[in-house]
C-alpha cells in the first residue's frame, strides 16, 4: 500500500477530485485512492472521517492531511521534484498560477448550469448570460495561453501542467454538452479528453456507475 492516499468523490461528478488525481498521475508518484459516494445521506459523515473541511478531495500522507484541490496540486508538485508540474519559465509559471487560481475561485455560472458528468452526452441547455460569459472568458484564456506559451506541446503551456488539471473538468463539460467552441479551444478539449489518465478516470467512473 502506498503512503499517499487521495480521497475523491464519485468520479462521474467530482470535478474537484479529478484535478489533483490528474496531477498525481502525471507526477508518477505511487498513491492509493478511496472513493466516497457523493449525493448520499451519509456522504458528509464519511467525508468528515478524512477531511476537516467536509469536502473532497483530500490527500493523506502518513500523519499529514492536505485538503482543497489546488493546495493538493501544489503539494504534489513539491513532492514530484523530478517531474515539473508547473511551467519552468518564471513568467509562464506565474500566468499558469493566475489562471489556475481564476479557475479555482471563479466561473460559478458555468459550474451551476453545466455540471460535470463524464458518463453522459447531454443536450446543451439554454444558458444565462453569466454562463455564456464564463465560456467566452475560458476560451479567451485558452487561446492566449496556447498562442503565448503553447509552442512546446499541445497543452496550455506546451508541456502538461497543473493549469491543465485545473481546466480538465471544464473540458469534460464542453465535451459532454457539445458546447460550440473556436478551433483552438476545440482542439485543446480534444487533447485533454484523449489523455490516457483522463480515459482511465472516465472508464472508472463508468464502472462505478454500473455503465461498463
Ligand atoms: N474548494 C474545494 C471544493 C471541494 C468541493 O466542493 N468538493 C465537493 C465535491 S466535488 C464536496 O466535497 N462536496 C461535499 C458533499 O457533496 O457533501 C476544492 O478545491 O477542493
Amino acid at each position: 500500500m502506498a503512503n499517499i492516499v487521495l480521497v475523491v468523490g464519485t468520479k462521474r461528478w467530482s470535478s474537484w477530485s479529478l484535478r489533483p488525481w490528474l496531477a498525481l498521475k502525471q507526477s508518477g508518484l505511487a498513491f492509493d485512492e478511496l472513493v466516497i459516494d457523493l449525493r448520499r445521506a451519509d456522504t458528509r459523515e464519511k467525508i468528515l472521517i478524512h477531511s476537516p473541511s467536509g469536502k473532497v478531495p483530500v490527500l493523506k500522507n502518513g500523519p499529514l492531511t492536505v485538503w482543497d484541490s489546488l493546495a493538493i496540486c501544489e503539494y504534489v508538485a513539491e513532492l514530484a521534484c523530478a517531474v515539473p508540474l508547473w511551467p519552468e519559465n518564471k513568467g509562464a509559471r506565474a500566468v499558469a498560477r493566475s489562471i489556475s487560481a481564476e479557475m479555482h475561485s471563479g466561473f460559478p455560472a458555468l459550474r451551476e448550469h453545466l455540471s460535470m458528468d463524464v458518463c453522459q452526452r447531454l443536450p446543451l441547455p439554454e444558458l444565462p448570460d453569466a454562463a455564456r460569459a464564463d465560456i467566452t472568458r475560458i476560451s479567451a484564456l485558452w487561446n492566449e495561453c496556447r498562442s503565448h506559451f503553447g509552442a512546446g506541446g499541445p497543452f496550455l503551456f506546451g508541456r502538461w501542467s497543473i493549469a491543465d488539471a485545473m481546466f480538465a473538468p471544464v473540458a469534460t463539460r464542453f465535451d459532454t454538452y457539445g458546447v460550440p467552441l473556436d478551433a483552438v479551444s476545440a482542439a485543446y478539449v480534444e487533447e485533454v479528453m484523449a489523455q490516457p489518465a483522463m480515459r482511465e478516470w472516465i472508464a472508472a467512473a463508468r464502472r462505478d456507475a454500473g455503465l461498463a
